[in-house]
């Protein structure tokens, strides 16, 4: 019995482990496109954004849950993420120095400002510092679903263990009778 239990604090500290090395990648890789997790990941270097063309999923009318987008600047310059075309939108307008970040909800709030002026879900933003850095971001498909991969993990591990509890509980009552 002592070794079972071992194995599955094995098993759950593993999972937890997952889990959280998962949020740390997300957090410093550029994600693919489309990015379909709950956290969106763009980097900025000299002089260009990468994926300089993302598509992310709107947010969850139901749940409330909104896609977090997060860029990075890697590069040595100063630069900045500005929705409009050459001239600000005035929606977003937020400057990053040489490693900073900038976390942004894309809330349902924020959307629908956003749908007002871009009907096409495509939002195309700029540097404000260098000429021809541009990028856009496209906001397609489902909305993302309730649950993020690391608290999908963390619920099926609380499930075994619950599920290991009954196993006992009933292989212990089977030898009572
Ligand atoms: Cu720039």
């Amino acid at each position: 019995m002592l070794k079972r239990g071992f194995v599955v604090l094995v098993i759950v500290a593993a999972v937890v482990a997952v889990s959280l090395l998962q949020v740390t990648v997300l957090a410093h890789t550029p994600s693919p496109s489309p990015c379909n997790d709950p956290i969106c990941n763009i980097d900025i270097r000299d002089n260009f954004f990468q994926l300089a063309s993302i598509t992310i999923r709107p947010p969850n009318p139901s749940t409330g849950q909104s896609v977090k987008i997060v860029w990075q600047n890697h590069g040595i310059a100063i630069h900045s993420v500005t929705t409009g075309t050459g001239t600000p939108d005035g929606i977003i307008d937020h400057t990053l120095s040489p490693g900073a970040i900038y976390e942004l909800n894309m809330t349902q709030s924020l959307y629908n400002s956003l749908h007002a002026i871009y009907p096409n879900d495509v939002i195309p933003y700029y540097c404000r510092f260098h000429f021809g850095m541009t990028a856009t971001l496209t906001i397609a498909g489902a909305p993302i679903p309730e649950f993020s991969l690391p608290t999908l993990l963390l619920t099926i591990a609380i499930a075994s263990i619950v599920l290991l509890f009954l196993m006992r509980r009933s292989q212990k009552r089977v030898k009572e009778l």
